[in-house]
């Protein structure tokens, strides 16, 4: 009888980044679960995913490379559909916010919101960026902008709230009501302590934006991307009744749009609430997050044909494990090619793979090729009965890497086992005993009703490789179909044929691998560069074309360069090359500058004289002083600076151009 329905979601991915095994990592953790919760009786099981396409960054994107926000949006989510296809992902919905479907339950959700009196009108100030056309959260007047570094303006616009301030009490009564509710516990706990010191209210509308879902108001409002974002979640599954989710499978970095902004919504909305919120961990690359900038951006596809050797399934299936036997499921860690490659040599080629071969093959050789008659060992049963109960415990609290730890510690059992009733010997000796013809049986339909069971745990985990094993074993029933029922102990049938063997792990050789990882990495760099729009990376290292390098004119408008007049000079105490100086560039306050011009320039030679300031690098210290930017002077090799000047009278402030 089924369990009932269980429906469970991976976020709805940014289109302004292609997937990598960050965002890999996240969906093949809800299609683990999508599995086993399917195996333990729950029906249906519905996963969705998608992307998340709104907002001023992807219309920018789009409009660089001379494409609508709509196109390149739709480029890079079928990237992701793609990608998901490729690593067997077995998702059933793939919902795009860009859908109009989307659209009238977002407009659904903010009506009842509004109705039940929890939108108002009100001023947003914020830090904006005029060059990028974008808000600066968290940014303070004067701080500049991340993207560009121009500085960021203070700018009020009248916009839709919600009250969120009205929910501290509701959301902390309901993480005590439901202590599930956000998962795993210290981010649970995180979480409390941060609602607790109060929730302020947020703008949901915007009205500097056009790619966006236009609100249901006067005015040119569309909503702010994350009241949109959340609320695919009910999208996806609109017209059945399988709302509210029983799982959002999420990154930490997002817990608190969704344990907090996500059920006020819906509160507000008196709409149903998920069941549970489980925040994975953070996969590192080199020991640090994974960003463009410092180029370890690791993706999947590579990863997956070089491991499966061509077979892009086989591949996703090690690099699954990898994650969820090297990582516990809800901590960071860190990914490397040599630890992948080691873990798959030991625990799978050495491991499984090879119990399966060796199992298989003594069936073929002194068998007949047919599973024999027996009710196998019955220590070994009992052992098997236990780890079904472990796998499906640690499996249901999502505790990935205990779960195969048990499977793992039942593959030594058996090997142990085989070895102490060396078949091999057993065949020898059946001819003139009786006896080792049946103790013969027992070990190889213990080791085959093992690797039966194997299947059926780890298919979650690996579902290609394991269906590989399972067909080889003769099995009729579909392994996607099968249920915890008939993982029991027993229900291999005797006389069973078994088909041919063949490698599902073979051994990888470390060295060779990893370069080809390397290299495909590139190649898919430049593939998914081009899908941008964004020009092939030169090789690192290429001399020729990093001094060829050509800069478009918007990369040289980033460059906020500005007249400015010495207002004061002195020398740094200690630094005999630096002046400290003090220039006016047309804002309230003299900027401070040091520069190491004191070898060249005597201060007072300096007062009042028009100089060149690049004004948007970012503040840095030196001896003790903050310099807010950077005086230009030619410099000539093994010469003194020279600084930049004009013949003509210009004001202070003048931007260069
Ligand atoms: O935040 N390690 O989208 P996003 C582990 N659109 N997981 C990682 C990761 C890493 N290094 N990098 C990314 C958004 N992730 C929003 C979500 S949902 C209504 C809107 C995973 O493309 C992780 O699950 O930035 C994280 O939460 C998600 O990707 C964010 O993807």
């Amino acid at each position: 009888m089924s369990k009932g329905k269980y429906y469970l979601t991976t976020p709805i991915y940014y289109v302004n980044a292609a997937p990598h095994i960050g965002t890999a990592y996240c969906t093949f953790s809800a299609d683990l679960i999508k599995r086993h919760k399917k195996q333990q009786g729950y029906d249906p099981v519905v996963l969705t995913t998608g992307s998340d396409e709104h907002g001023q960054k992807v219309e920018r994107a789009a409009k660089a490379i001379g494409k609508t926000p709509a196109e390149y949006a739709t480029t890079i989510a079928n990237e992701f559909v793609r990608q998901w296809q490729t690593l067997g992902i077995s998702y059933d919905r793939f919902i795009r916010t860009s859908d109009p479907k989307h659209f009238a339950v977002v407009r659904d959700l903010f009506e009842r919101c509004e109705k039940n009196g929890y939108i108002y009108t009100g001023s947003y100030t914020g830090q904006y960026c005029f060059f990028d056309e974008l808000y600066v959260t968290d940014a303070k007047p004067g701080d500049p902008c991340p993207d560009c570094g121009r500085l960021t303006e203070t700018v009020t616009e009248e916009n839709y709230f919600f009250k969120l301030s009205a929910f501290q009490d509701k959301l902390l009564s309901l993480y005590e009501r439901e202590p599930k509710f956000i998962q795993p516990d210290t981010r649970r706990n995180e979480l409390i302590g941060f609602v607790k010191k109060g929730l302020k209210d947020i703008s949901i509308t915007r009205t500097t934006i056009n790619w966006g879902i236009p609100a249901p108001v006067e005015g040119k409002h569309v909503f702010y991307v994350w009241f949109d974002a959340l609320i695919s979640y009910m999208s996806a599954v609109q017209g059945t009744n399988l709302w509210p989710a029983d799982l959002h499978l999420i990154g930490k970095d997002i817990l608190r749009f969704h344990a907090i902004y996500w059920p006020a919504f819906l509160i507000a909305g008196e709409l149903p609430l998920p069941k549970r919120v489980f925040a994975t961990g953070w996969i590192l690359v080199q020991e640090s997050k994974m960003s463009k900038s410092r180029g370890n951006v690791v993706r999947p596809g590579p990863i997956a044909q070089v491991m499966g050797a061509g077979d892009e399934l086989a591949g996703s299936d090690a690099l699954r494990y990898f994650l969820w036997r090297e990582i516990p499921f809800g901590q960071d860690g860190n990914f490397s090619y040599d630890a992948l490659i080691d873990r798959y040599n030991a625990d799978l080629a050495n491991g499984i793979g090879n119990l399966a071969s060796r199992t298989l093959t003594m069936i073929h050789q002194y068998c007949d090729g047919k599973i024999p008659a027996s009710a196998g060992d019955p220590d070994i049963a009992a052992s098997a009965a236990r780890t079904t109960d472990l796998v499906n415990g640690h499996f249901d609290e999502f505790d990935f890497t205990r779960g195969i730890e048990a499977v793992l510690a039942f593959i030594s059992q058996i090997d142990k086992f085989i070895v102490e009733h060396a078949p091999w010997k057993l065949v020898k000796a059946r001819a003139a005993d009786p006896e080792a013809e049946s103790k013969l049986s027992e070990t190889l339909y213990t080791s085959a009703e093992s690797l039966r069971l194997i299947c059926g745990w780890l298919y979650p985990v690996m579902p290609t490789s394991m269906v590989k094993i399972w067909t080889q074993l003769g099995m009729d029933t579909p392994l996607d179909l099968v249920s915890a029922d008939v993982l029991v102990w027993g229900k291999l049938t005797p006389g069973q044929a078994v088909g041919k063997v063949q490698a599902v792990f073979p051994r990888i050789d470390s060295k060779p691998a990893i370069q080809k990882m390397q290299e495909l990495e590139i190649v898919e760099i430049d593939r998914q560069n081009a899908l941008m729009g964004k020009k092939p990376e030169p090789p690192p290292g290429d001399k020729a074309s990093e001094q060829s390098e050509l800069i478009s004119i918007d990369d040289f408008a980033k460059v906020d360069l500005r007249v400015g007049e010495v207002k004061s000079a002195e020398p740094v105490k200690g630094a005999d090359k630096l002046l400290h100086l003090k220039v006016d560039i047309g804002e309230p306050e003299p900027r401070t500058i040091v520069a190491g011009i004191a070898l060249a320039y005597k201060p007072e030679q300096l007062i009042g004289r028009k100089v060149v300031i690049v004004a948007n690098l970012q503040p840095r210290k030196l001896r003790g002083l903050t310099s807010q930017g950077m005086i230009v002077a030619a410099s000539i090799d093994g010469g003194l600076p020279v600084l930049a000047g004009f013949r003509e009278d210009i004001p202070v402030g003048a931007r260069l151009k």
